[in-house]
């Protein structure tokens, strides 16, 4: 097996395995669908739609995207978000972050129905998660489960390892830590206050690397043997960069996600995925 964790080739192998689902939604009356809204045109943003909308439509889901001027009022987005919640075509609604500065992204995240929430940023579905509330119907945001994926899917094992997440954020850091938490792991949580970052990551057997700083954490912050998750994608000079060091950290691991095609992928099939869920609990 090989040290280098194919993220693009796991999400193919997700996507066509939900394709097979979807024929069947499909005979049973009606394919899963996905909503996509974006606003004003921030180049990363269209590259990441497009790719959703591309991995929705290959598997036979229902996929539209709704692109909007970056000058739309919040009250203008609020009405469209409404809409969508009572479109009974509808399974999922994304709203692509980030959102222009007069618009209050909480306050968008807050309007969608939490069961169509296939991002899993609504404070009902990160409050399920994290009071570990595992019966009830609950998204989890995409990018933290397709890094729990990918660690199922390589059969490395979470429960009893110590895992130290680098970063903090609601998006990354903070699920991931409870999903990981969830799977019976020992679980630290690093940032910017952290005395000694390097102590933090050389005791993890896995380390996620969720800050978007270019290359910070270094082969010599990794104990041999460990797992190194890349989330970071930082765009310099034109290349993009993960938060690790790839080629001194790959040396201490024993298996590492690459930038691109390691977490990126995952994050758009876990997208797939979740509305396939949706459209389960919808029913026809
Ligand atoms: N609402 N906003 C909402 N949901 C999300 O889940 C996202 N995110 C983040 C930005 N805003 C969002 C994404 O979709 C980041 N993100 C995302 C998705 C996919 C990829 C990267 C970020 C991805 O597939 N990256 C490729 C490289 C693509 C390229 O060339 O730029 C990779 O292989 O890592």
């Amino acid at each position: 097996m090989s040290k280098i964790i194919d993220g693009k080739q796991i999400a193919k192998n997700i996507r066509m395995e939900l394709k097979e689902e979807i024929t069947d939604l499909k005979e049973e009356g009606r394919a899963p669908g996905l909503t996509v809204v974006m606003v004003g045109n921030n180049p990363a943003s269209e590259t990441y739609v497009s790719m959703k909308e591309k991995a929705a439509l290959e598997i036979g889901m229902n996929s539209s995207l709704i692109k909007k001027e970056e000058d739309i009022s919040e009250k203008e987005l609020l009405d469209l978000i409404d809409d969508l919640n009572n479109d009974p075509d509808v399974d999922g609604i994304l709203v692509q972050l980030p959102l222009p500065d007069h618009i209050e992204e909480k306050k968008v995240i807050e309007s969608i129905v939490p069961d169509k929430d296939v991002d899993g940023f609504h404070p009902i579905n990160t409050g399920r998660l994290f009071s570990g509330q595992e019966d009830a119907l609950r998204y989890e945001a995409c990018t933290p489960l397709g890094i729990i994926r990918l660690l199922e899917r390589e059969g490395i094992e979470i429960d009893g390892k110590n895992a130290t997440i680098v970063g903090r954020s609601n998006i990354v850091g903070k699920p991931v830590a409870h999903l990981l938490l969830e799977r019976h792991a020992t679980v630290t949580i690093c940032h910017s206050h952290t005395k000694d970052l390097k102590a933090e990551t050389k005791r993890a057997d896995i380390v996620v690397a969720a800050v978007g700083r270019p290359e910070m954490i270094t082969g010599d912050m990794i104990k041999e043997g460990a797992v190194v998750i890349d989330v970071g994608i930082n765009r310099v000079d034109g290349k993009l960069l993960g938060d690790v060091e790839f080629d001194t950290a790959k040396e201490a691991a024993s298996k590492i996600t690459p930038v691109p095609g390691g977490v990126g992928p995952m994050t758009i099939a876990m997208l797939m995925e979740n509305t396939v869920k949706s459209r389960k609990y919808h029913g026809v």
